[in-house]
Order: C-alpha cells, then sequence, then structure tokens
C-alpha cells in the first residue's frame, strides 16, 4: 500500500525554492547571461545526437540544484522505477504502466503480474510487419482483387493523435503512390472527406481503438463499412477491407472483422501513450517496419536516458523541473511548443493530449484536493507561421510563457535559401524574448518618444531550443519520449496520477444521456433552462 506523500507545499524543498525565487525573481537573463560568458555552454546539454539549450530560462546553477533536490524528495528516482518496472502506477485504474516495454528490445524482460510482456510485444510487431510487407508491397489484395492504395485509420484521442502525427511528421519517409487518411471526428463530415474521390476496392481501413466501444469511432466504422457494401455490395468484402488493433477481441469479431487481422495491445498502455504499440500500424505502413522500428529505438534510447542520467544531466527531468519552475512560482499557466519544422505541424496538438490529459488534474494520487498549480495548458504551431500571428502576445503581452523551439540542423527538402532563413528565424525569436529591446537602445535608434513604450520588449522571457541533425524516425521517438518521460516526471512532484483521464471518460457517457431525446428514442431528462432550450431549438 503507498504511502500518502508529504504535501508538496510544505515540504523544505519547495519552502527553499521560494526563498530562492523571490531572491531571484527579478533577475534579467539580459544579467545572467553578461555575468557569465559561459553561461549557453553551462546550461545546454548535447546527448542522444540533441542539442538541448536550456541557457535561455529564468534560472542560475542554484536553481538547478534547487529544483533537482525537489524532484528527490518526490522519490522520482523511485517512481520512476517502479514505472519501468511494471508496478500498478496507474492506482486509480489499478494498472501498470508500460508504454516503455513497447519499445524494449527483444531478449529483455518485463513482468506484469509475473508474466513476461516483451515476447508479446515482439510478436505482434512482427505481425505488423509481415501485414506491412504485404500491404506496401502490393501483395494484400481488396475484395475485387485489387491492390489496396488508400489506408484510412478510424480511431480518436490517443487512437488517432499520433497516428495522425507520425504520419505528418514522417511523411517525407512514404510511399507516395498510397494515400493516408485520418478520421476521428463524429461529424460526418470527417468521413465523408476522407472517403472522398477514393475506390473502395484500393481501400483498407484500420479501426484503431482500445475499447472498441468508442462511440465516434464506432459510428465511423459502422459507416465506412457501409460505404464499402454500397461500392462492393458483398458482405465478404469486410474481411478484406478491414482490420482492428483493439484489446476487445469479441467487439471486433461481432464487427465482421477477421480475428486473424487483429492486432492486440495491452490495458498497461494508455490511449495517449499508444503511437508506438499496434495503434501504429499506420504508421507502420506509412514509413515500413525498418523505419518504424528506428522509430522505435530512438524512443528506447530516451527511456534509456531518462532511467540511467543523473537528475541534473537528464533531459525530461531538466524539462520537467522548468515547468515545474514556471508553472508554481511563476505563475505560468502555459508553454507553447513552436518546431521550425512544417512535418511537425501536429506535434503541438498531439502534446496536447498527451501533457493536458495526463497532468490536467486536481487531486493528488490519494484524492486529496492540491493547494498549487498542476499541469499547464500546451500549445503552438510551426514556426514561422506563429511569428505572424500569436509571438505578438508571448513578446510583448502580460503572460509569462515559456516556450520549446524545435529545429533541425538538415532540412528534409533542401530548396534554396529556405532552410537557412528558418533557422535564423529560430534563433532570432529566442534571442528576443531573451533580452528584449530596451528603452535606451530605442533612443539611441532615434525612436520618436510617443512609440518608446510600444516598441519596447522587456524580454526576460523564458525559452529552451532543441535541435537535433535531421527529423528521422529516431528523433522523432526521442522527442516523443522526451515529452512522455517529462509529463511523468511532473506528475510525480505535483503527485498526481497522469494515466487516468475521468474527465475524458465523463465526456463518453454524457452524450448519450441526450442522444435519445435529440431522435425522439429516449423519454425525456430534466434539464437546466439553457440545455432544455437548446435541445427544443434543435429539434424544432
Ligand atoms: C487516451 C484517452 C482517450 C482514448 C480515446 C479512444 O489516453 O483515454 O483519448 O484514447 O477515447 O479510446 P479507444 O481507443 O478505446 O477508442
Amino acid at each position: 500500500m503507498e504511502q500518502p506523500k508529504t504535501l508538496l507545499t510544505s515540504l523544505d524543498s519547495w519552502q527553499i525554492l521560494q526563498t530562492h525565487y523571490n531572491a531571484i525573481k527579478d533577475r534579467h537573463l539580459r544579467d545572467l547571461f553578461r555575468e557569465d560568458p559561459q553561461r549557453g555552454e553551462r546550461f545546454s546539454l548535447q546527448t542522444l545526437e540533441l542539442y538541448f539549450d536550456y541557457s535561455k530560462h529564468r534560472i542560475t546553477e542554484e536553481t538547478l540544484r534547487l529544483l533537482v533536490r525537489l524532484a528527490e524528495d518526490r522519490g522520482l528516482a523511485q517512481c520512476r522505477d517502479a514505472m519501468f518496472a511494471g508496478e500498478k502506477i496507474n492506482n486509480t485504474e489499478r494498472r501498470a504502466v508500460l508504454h516503455t516495454a513497447l519499445r524494449a528490445p527483444a531478449g529483455s524482460s518485463i513482468l506484469v503480474d509475473g508474466h513476461d510482456v516483451v515476447p508479446d510485444v515482439h510478436a505482434v510487431l512482427d505481425q505488423m510487419q509481415a501485414f506491412a510487407i504485404r500491404l506496401r508491397e502490393g501483395k494484400w489484395l481488396g475484395h475485387t482483387g485489387k491492390r489496396i492504395r488508400n489506408v484510412i485509420n478510424i480511431g480518436i484521442g490517443g487512437s488517432d493523435l499520433g497516428p495522425v502525427m507520425a504520419f505528418e511528421a514522417l511523411k517525407s519517409y512514404t510511399p507516395r503512390d498510397m494515400s493516408f487518411r485520418y478520421v476521428s471526428n463524429i461529424d460526418g463530415t470527417d468521413i465523408a472527406e476522407a472517403t472522398q474521390g477514393l475506390d473502395a476496392a484500393e481501400t483498407l481501413f484500420i479501426v484503431s481503438s482500445k475499447t472498441f466501444t468508442t462511440l465516434e469511432t464506432m459510428t465511423n466504422a459502422h459507416s465506412a463499412r457501409s460505404w464499402i457494401l454500397e461500392q462492393l455490395g458483398d458482405e465478404q468484402a469486410v474481411a478484406k477491407h478491414f482490420v482492428a488493433v483493439s484489446t476487445n477481441l469479441k467487439e471486433v469479431a461481432q464487427f465482421g472483422i477477421d480475428t486473424a487481422n487483429v492486432f492486440a495491445f495491452w490495458d498497461w498502455v494508455g490511449g495517449r501513450y499508444s503511437m508506438d504499440s499496434a495503434i501504429g500500424l499506420s504508421t507502420m505502413i506509412a514509413i515500413g517496419p525498418d523505419r518504424f522500428r528506428e522509430m522505435l529505438a530512438g524512443f528506447h534510447q530516451m527511456d534509456e536516458h531518462f532511467r540511467t542520467a543523473p537528475l541534473d544531466q537528464n533531459l525530461p527531468v531538466i524539462m520537467a523541473m522548468l515547468n515545474v519552475w514556471y508553472a508554481n512560482f511563476f505563475g505560468a499557466n502555459t508553454v507553447a511548443v513552436l518546431p521550425y519544422e512544417q512535418y511537425l505541424h501536429r506535434f503541438p496538438a498531439y502534446l496536447q493530449q498527451l501533457t493536458m490529459e495526463s497532468n490536467g488534474k486536481r487531486v493528488t494520487r490519494d484524492g486529496a484536493v492540491v493547494d498549487y498549480a498542476t499541469g499547464p495548458i500546451y500549445w503552438g504551431e510551426p514556426g514561422t507561421n506563429g511569428q505572424h500571428s500569436f509571438y505578438q502576445l508571448i513578446h510583448q503581452g502580460t503572460h509569462l510563457i515559456p516556450c520549446d523551439f524545435i529545429a533541425f540542423r538538415r532540412p528534409l527538402n533542401a530548396i534554396g535559401k529556405h532552410h537557412d532563413l528558418l533557422i535564423a528565424n529560430i534563433l532570432a525569436q529566442g534571442e528576443a524574448l531573451a533580452f528584449g529591446k530596451t528603452t535606451d537602445e530605442l533612443r539611441q535608434e532615434g525612436v520618436e518618444q510617443s512609440l518608446i513604450p510600444h516598441k519596447t520588449f522587456e524580454g526576460n522571457r523564458p525559452s529552451t531550443t532543441i535541435f537535433a541533425d535531421r527529423l528521422t524516425p529516431e528523433v522523432l521517438g526521442k522527442l516523443i519520449a522526451l515529452y512522455e518521460h517529462s509529463v511523468f516526471t511532473q506528475g510525480v512532484i505535483w503527485d498526481i496520477n497522469p494515466f487516468d483521464q475521468w474527465g475524458v471518460e465523463l465526456g463518453k457517457v454524457l452524450a448519450n444521456r441526450i442522444i435519445g431525446e435529440l431522435d425522439g428514442s429516449g423519454k425525456a431528462v430534466e434539464h437546466d433552462s439553457s440545455t432544455a432550450a437548446l435541445i427544443r431549438y434543435y429539434r424544432d
């Protein structure tokens, strides 16, 4: 039985951090850099072929030391080891949390209730590989004997966002004579547009659902089934045009999918931590099994780094503790993720689920209401697009918004001067946010007095820059695992369970109360006057 933790805010290490915050909160990055010419190197790490620069944060060596001490006091190392060992750390669902097993090398061993799960993981990977190869080589034929050219993943939330993000991120590694589409929304427009212009005889649906009961996914899957039957006119076609990724074999069989074509995963994989499980089947088809395994190797390298690197040189730990520093001491409510890589355009959306569904909690693991801020809001868009819209607020607004800049030395599409210009922009933004532009500088430039307040940039706005050589499947795996473990670390500090999602579960049942009233099939339920009037308006 777990012991309740000491309340975070009454820990010595927390209170010392509070005192330290009061002492350094007004220090400007301009001064911190001026005082230490080596600061850029001192506060950066080069490991796992990533360059992680956190020097433009409002910290000193003392801050880092105190943040690490807080992590130690919260038992981070023990909690981390418990996760890797397969202990049931998801206490509200009484489950192990083992996304790290999804990328454990063959031959290693991780026990859940005495059962080694690593061989199971590799058996499914091999099954996925055999299927992906047949499909990519045109050996899996549709009902009429045509080669499959279109793959449509139907899923939502954790069964959609990872696959979409990974497909977009790794598009340059995909065969361009195949199309990959993703349907998630219950809005009929999503499936209507996804099937638009496609030949059903060349289309395969992957129904991705851990439970195989999710309203959106099952509604879309049934509409897809009708579309196939309308075009191909034969129930037998379902077996050739549908496969499933699920933990629920019974429901899959009832749908008419051949259970030989079900790719399994397990209850110890949370939805938002599942893009490297069989939920990534569309990713494997798109990039090929070898590259998929390279991606897993990238994840695993970051897992090992998180598991073994000292806390003060541990990328996910540093990233997490900086978030704690800003969320809990500076009162920052959000983090912006700004990839300067067009292929990562869905990465912020993916991270929104990973971070906010995980750490958007207001009670501790024991159910006590917290008296401190927990998970910040994540948001972002690729640069340079964001520069022409919301960066204004990051530079000159009243909110403090720590930014994660992500960039690559080499582009995947080298065209003219584009890449140098892109990188010049990311570097200039980090610099401008940190150092700003002072009144004196503006005066020296001869700026008219009345405009000086408007053109002043106070600076001191923090950012991390993560640089890698090139966006590859392996680097993508490292980046995702970096954020996964950062989320975990924050959960440990805040003593919350990042692995349940009762708010999302609520959403799954709420609509069912109203659906019968809209189509007239159910009896009226009592509603507040606002909802009742809206229902009347819709029905009329
Ligand atoms: C993820 C969440 C949620 C879930 C979807 C889809 O962590 O639990 O986003 O992934 O609701 O659930 P199914 O895979 O069961 O359809």
